[in-house]
This record gives C-alpha cells, structure tokens and sequence, in this order.
C-alpha cells in the first residue's frame, strides 16, 4: 500500500548560532517526524518558502502539517503588537497561510499543533488573544514551561462523539505550553475540546468534507509514553481523509 507523503511546514532559526557556524537553519521538531514515521506515513519537512510556491509544495505530499513554535503576527488579524507578544515571523506566518490555503483548495487533509492551529483560526478569519493575561477568565495555567512534558498537563473537556473523543475520551489530560490562544473562532470552524477556564483546546471543520483538525496542546512531545498522543498521529497519517 503507497503510504502517505506528510508534509511538515518547516521552522527557521532566524538568530546566529556558533553551532552552525552563524547560518541560518531549517528545521522541525524530531517528534513530527518521529510520530509521523510511527504511524506508518513519510515525513517530508517543507521549508519556509515564496507563499506563490505553496501550491506545489502541496501538490507533492498527500497531507499537510503544522508546527508550533512562534507566535502570530499580530497585523494578521488587525491588532497592534501587545507588549507581552513573543517572537513572530511574517515570513513562516505567510507561507504557512498559503499551505493551509492551498490544502483546503487541493482537498487535502491538515493537522495544525499549538502555533499551527492559532495560526489556522488566523487564516480562516478568527483572532487570538496574544497573550492570555488579555482574557478575563484565564485561570488555568497553559504554559507549563520549565517542567516537562509528561507532568506539565491540565485537563482538557472534549465534545462527545467527536472524532476527538473516540481516540482521548471526553475527560482527557494534555501537556500545555501556549500563551497565545484562539479568541474569536473562525466562522469555518467548531471547537471539540476545552480546557477547564473555557480556552478552546481543539478544533476541526464545521465543513465535513474540509478534513481539518487543530489542537492546542504538542502530541509530538509525549507521544512516544503516551499511546493516546501517537493515536493522534495514526489517526492523521491513516484515516483522516
Ligand atoms: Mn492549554
């Protein structure tokens, strides 16, 4: 059987590293491409690029993925930077716009983690709070950092008889390490799982036959430990079409 060519929109370093003799590298977390390879799919890694290039860069994997990593160019949905904004890049944040948009064009499935899926709510007309001191019922701590993985977790509620449930059940935990976060939700999309001060956690398309689906929370972390995560990347790489 062909396995499936998952693409992995790729990270840049933009700061000098002595390590790399002060060039520039490309790279994505060894997680993706760890669970993409577990679950029986081949990781190609796409590196930021000319947004116009987006569609064949599409035409050559069977589904697109999305990192985390920096946050949102905060202009992407009309809002000033706000002074606790992190690190961002307009190059990656264009580039993966035109994937996202060239996927759901060529019908091709997509996986956004943490970044990737603000990034989505982004693309499809939502709009993030650029930290989560801005929302006013924040109480749940989302960004975990420095404790590891396998501890830093708050519950997450996922909406029954979603496909969501079928692989976590409706009473779930999940690692955490955001501080933006989906504020309006795109149109386009619904929300399947919610932390307990109501930050949506997981989304997909309200659209049945658009194959989308965002989490908030880094499968690519833990997924090797925990069963339930790679269940994630299986069901990415071998079902969702
Ligand atoms: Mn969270």
């Amino acid at each position: 059987m062909k396995k499936n060519i998952i693409g992995i929109a790729a990270n840049q370093l933009y700061q000098n590293n002595q390590a790399f003799f002060d060039q520039q590298i490309t790279y994505t977390p060894q997680g993706f491409i760890d669970g993409v390879h577990q679950a029986g799919g081949i990781p190609v890694v796409l590196p930021i690029s000319d947004p116009e290039s987006a569609s064949d860069y599409v035409a050559a994997i069977d589904k697109l993925l999305l990192a985390g990593g920096q946050d949102v160019t905060p202009f992407l949905y009309e809002e000033e930077p706000h002074p606790k904004l992190g690190p961002t890049s307009i190059e990656r944040d264009s580039f993966e716009m035109a994937l996202i948009k060239e996927a759901i064009r060529q019908n091709k499935p997509i996986f956004t983690v943490c970044r990737g899926t603000q990034l989505l709510n982004v693309t499809l007309g939502g709009t993030l709070y650029q930290d989560l001191s801005q929302y006013p019922k924040w109480e749940v701590k989302h960004d975990m950092f420095p404790t590891v993985p396998n501890f830093g977790l708050h519950s997450i509620t996922v909406k029954a008889n979603s496909t969501l449930a079928s692989l976590f059940g409706e009473q779930a935990k999940v690692n955490s390490y955001h501080h933006q976060a989906i504020k309006d939700l795109a149109e386009s999309l619904v929300p399947i799982a919610w932390a307990p001060d109501g930050i949506i956690e997981a989304v997909e398309s309200r659209e049945k036959n658009t194959k989308i689906l965002g989490v908030q929370w880094h499968p690519e972390l833990t997924h090797k430990k925990d069963p339930m995560e790679q269940s994630l990347f299986d069901y990415f790489v071998q079902e969702f079409e």
